[in-house]
């Protein structure tokens, strides 16, 4: 008997998968498909694939061609298989020509001709595209922005549709984008939702107005500056049917997700102590701090992340001590903020004028998870115990700083498919904490 091997994702089942498999099976008498997991999938940089993988494996069991069905989830499975099963013949389309001719070792290699004008990236971008408007002008955004745009490309289903800056700098960067602009309205009329990641303050406004114009948003961390205009947002986005989701990127990388779940799994017994540290030195020579994000606002939410997705935001209290800008009362050059649980205790350093370790270090009773610097774009966790010999290591590719996958999941918010990665409690005590920390601070 002749066995032949085929892999694909088989995302939205086309004529083009049904011609390629029915040919597959012609090259012998037993056909095995190798369905790519939803996992596999993302390390190979297929991030917005549109079923689930049990939806696949239905789907291809459907055209009753496969003889038997196996999950490929990770590189180099396909020697592995060929020699478990036996397989005589590897094939696939023509799209990945050269690129399997290393598998001729292990069996013959068969590139079919790719039926042409037809494909899954084609059948997903049909549908139509969620038109994203950027808006910010401070030099802390001008990057986050570049990066969005860049990102964007990697992700079906969306275009940006344009910029609203006062900042020269960032218009030029951007030029190509369709609509560029100084006039938020302009930008409103040309969008489906938005990327807010204005001056912390200029948030609601920003906020409010997208959303009386039934525009999703996705705004930077912290969504508002209190407490009280959150609730307002929340309660207008739910009346208008639109999203408004919260943007700290760390929350939507896998390396991050993974250790979450392992942490609340019990792996190092009861968590005693989350400790997170985030510094970036900003040259105050070139940056006008009126228009930049403080430290507490541009490094604060994605600190606080860890601490309340793991301890809870009920904390019983808080303190927070700033060392302060020598020309701004508003400007924390550092700040440190302890909190004390009923049985745990958590703390965190932001900064943008002091450099510090940029580490996190969850605590507990049978041992602790280190994820190293810069840990808010990780692709790496331990977990450490007494005995060295136990400790793990873990890794997971990160693609784009966790920015890519945040758009990916805004995009299947919007469609209903997919909710924030951040709850609503979460997003409330970060806002809460911004509050507090302009009224009620020591200062250094
Ligand atoms: N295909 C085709 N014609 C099309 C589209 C796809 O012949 N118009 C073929 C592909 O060449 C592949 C199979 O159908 O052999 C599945 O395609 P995808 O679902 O896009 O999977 P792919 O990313 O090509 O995965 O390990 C995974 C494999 O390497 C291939």
């Amino acid at each position: 008997m002749k066995k032949v091997i085929t892999y694909g994702t088989y995302d939205l089942l086309h004529f083009g998968h049904i011609r390629l498999l029915e040919r597959a099976k012609a090259l012998g008498d037993y056909l095995i498909v190798g369905v790519t997991s939803d996992g596999f999938d993302r390390v190979r940089g297929k991030i917005n694939v549109q079923q689930t993988l049990m939806e696949r494996i239905e789907a291809v069991k459907a055209t009753g061609i496969a003889d038997q069905i196996v999950i490929e989830e990770y590189e180099g499975q396909k020697i592995d298989d060929i020699k478990r099963y036996n397989v005589d013949i590897f094939t696939v389309g023509s799209d990945w020509i050269g690129k399997f001719d290393y598998l001729n070792e292990y069996c013959k290699v068969v590139y079919l001709d790719r039926t042409q004008g037809i494909s899954s990236s084609e059948l997903r971008a049909d549908k139509r595209k969620e038109r994203i408007g950027l808006v910010g002008g401070s030099l802390n955004a001008m990057a986050m922005l570049e990066k969005f745009e860049k990102e964007s490309h990697y992700v079906n289903g969306v275009e940006i549709s344009g910029i609203c800056t006062y900042n020269k700098d960032i218009a030029i960067n951007l030029k190509n984008l369709p609509c560029v602009t100084e006039q938020y309205e302009e930008l409103l009329s040309v969008s489906d939702a938005l990327y807010i990641i204005s001056q912390p303050e200029n948030h609601y406004e920003h906020i409010k107005k997208a959303l009386e114009h039934g525009k999703h948003v996705l705004c930077e961390s912290p969504i508002t500056t209190e407490v009280s205009q959150l609730q307002e947002l929340w309660d207008l986005a739910e009346r208008n049917h639109c999203i408004l989701m919260d943007g700290v990127k760390t929350a939507y990388s896998i390396a991050y997700n993974r250790m979450l779940v392992l942490a609340k799994s019990g792996r190092i017994g009861e968590i005693v102590s989350v400790d997170a540290t985030c510094t970036s030195l900003l040259d105050f020579a070139k940056f006008d701090i009126t228009k930049c994000w403080n430290s507490i606002s541009a490094w604060g939410p994605t600190a606080m992340l860890p601490i309340f997705q793991l301890l809870g935001t009920k904390y019983d209290s808080c303190s927070i001590v700033s060392k302060m800008h020598s020309e701004s009362d508003n400007f924390d050059l550092f700040t440190k903020i302890a909190f004390e649980y009923p049985t745990a205790v958590a703390s965190l350093k932001v900064a943008q004028g002091v450099k510090s370790e940029g580490e996190l270090v969850i605590s507990g009773t049978k041992g602790y998870i280190y994820i190293p610097a810069p840990w808010w774009k990780t692709d790496y966790f331990e977990l450490r115990y007494e005995n060295p010999a136990e400790n793990k290591r873990y890794f997971y590719q990160l693609e784009g700083e966790g920015i890519r996958n945040e758009i990916v999941s805004f995009v299947k918010a919007i469609q209903g498919i997919e909710f924030s990665y951040i709850g609503k409690d979460v997003s409330k005590e970060i806002v809460h904490l911004t509050e507090r920390f302009k009224n009620n601070r020591h200062r250094l």
